[in-house]
């Protein structure tokens, strides 16, 4: 056995051992992941379909294509987008609508990292921030530290600065999203629209939750998502487009800013839509709005558990995920660490109107989609909601919990 086998053999046996909390990963199916290792990655065939620039692209055209399809079919309802399947990621799937649709010095306005936002939509570190110019919208506490978007900010934000391109969609807001409202605003002051729906878009392919695709005014004119979250599929992006933009996002991609697609990424994408439809079955037979559906009651249950024994929510999920305020004594990266010790895998989270670093948060964000699909109940999810307290307040010896990690683990299911 060389070092990498090695390696991979120690990360399989971590993954398999340990709950995985991370509210942006995933197990997709075997299927997916012997795509992901197939000949589909010996391929170059820079272009697109029907127009590539080497021999030999009968297969991937049609598959490109075919993937293509099934994309437009789980998401767009209304004949009213085209797709882009090469993007290689969420971030820079953002940054392609950015480059294709603004001229340097035009601004975006998007929701802050510490407000829920991501790190692509401008946030002060993004390299993007030397072209264009970026502002922001807020949160509002509505009431019980639940931090929704403050629309009457949205608003005055959208009117002050009157920015090209807003973005809605975010990487820690546990609420739903109000799609219709922010497209409807943004749109009437003249902007475009880029939804970014890379956590919450195997919700609203279960049709759990609002879709930002659609006719009219209410809806996105762009659509952003990477596919290994909610989506359960393989580490990638999709880029949808409103039809008259999508020559442009196209061009932006291939030649504009990549080479080669990566077809291995792109056909085991196409295997978690063909799950999603209902055409292939993820291992455990379970029908992807059941799935989506348990995720959401997991998640619930497992915040409140964590409610109950004291812990601080931040904004009530509901959605994949949930934020809790730690104590103002505990340090995130210490209960982080101490986490992972006990066999819980989670991330350190800012909250809104965070006064600490993005490095020394105030808070935690947990995701039940991972573990939903190792078949985890709302017992389950309440057991690790319990070793999450017990092991933050020492109510138990970190002994007693890891032993308790690891035989929950080992009791879920294991696909690979
Ligand atoms: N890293 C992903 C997340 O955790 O939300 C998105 O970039």
């Amino acid at each position: 056995m060389n070092h990498l086998s090695t390696l991979t053999k120690q990360e399989f046996n971590r993954q398999k051992n340990t709950l995985n909390l991370i509210a942006s990963e995933n197990y997709p199916s075997p299927k997916v992941l012997e795509l992901l290792g197939s000949v589909w990655s010996n391929k170059y065939g820079e272009g697109y379909p029907g127009k590539r620039y080497y021999a030999g692209n009968e297969n991937t055209d049609e598959m490109e294509k075919y993937v293509q399809d099934l994309a437009l079919r789980v998401f767009d309802k209304t004949d009213s987008y085209g797709v882009n399947v090469q993007v290689l990621s969420g971030s820079p799937a953002n940054s392609t609508v950015y480059l294709a649709m603004l001229s340097s010095g035009d601004t975006i306005m998007s929701l802050n990292l510490a407000n829920g936002g991501h790190l692509s939509h401008l946030h002060e570190t993004s390299n993007y921030n030397k072209f264009f110019k970026h502002v922001t919208y807020d949160v509002v506490n509505i009431g019980d530290n639940t931090f929704e978007i403050d629309i009457e900010n949205f608003k005055n934000t959208l009117e002050t600065y009157k920015p090209k391109l807003v973005i809605v969609g975010f990487s820690a807001y546990p609420r739903g999203y109000k799609f219709s409202e922010m497209c409807k605003l943004a749109h009437k002051s003249g902007s475009l629209v880029l939804a970014d729906i890379a956590h919450i878009n195997g919700l609203v392919a279960a049709g759990l939750h609002d879709s930002p695709f659609g006719e009219g005014d209410e809806f996105a004119d762009f659509v952003s998502m990477t596919t290994h979250k909610t989506l359960r599929g393989p580490r990638g992006a999709l880029l949808f487009a409103k039809k008259e933009y999508i020559t442009d996002i196209n061009k932006t991609i291939f030649p504009g800013t990549n080479g080669g697609p990566h077809f291995h990424q792109i056909a085991a994408t196409g295997q978690c839509l063909l799950e999603i439809l209902g055409e292939d079955k993820y291992p455990d037979n379970i029908d992807f709005i059941t799935y989506s559906k348990l995720v959401l009651s997991t998640c619930k249950e497992f915040e409140n558990t964590l409610k109950g024994r004291g812990l601080e929510i931040i904004s009530s999920t509901q959605t994949h995920l949930a934020l809790v305020k730690l104590p103002s004594d505990s340090d995130s990266i210490v209960f982080q660490q101490k986490l992972e010790r006990v066999g819980i895998i989670s991330n350190r989270n800012m909250i809104p109107f965070d006064t600490k670093s993005a490095w020394r948060p105030s808070g935690m964000r947990f995701g039940t989609a991972a573990l939903t699909s190792r078949g985890l109940d709302i017992n389950g999810a309440k057991k690790i909601a319990n070793m999450i307290v017990d092991t933050l307040f020492d109510t138990k010896d970190e002994s007693t919990i890891t032993k308790e990690v690891l035989e929950l683990a080992q009791s879920l299911n294991w696909w690979y």
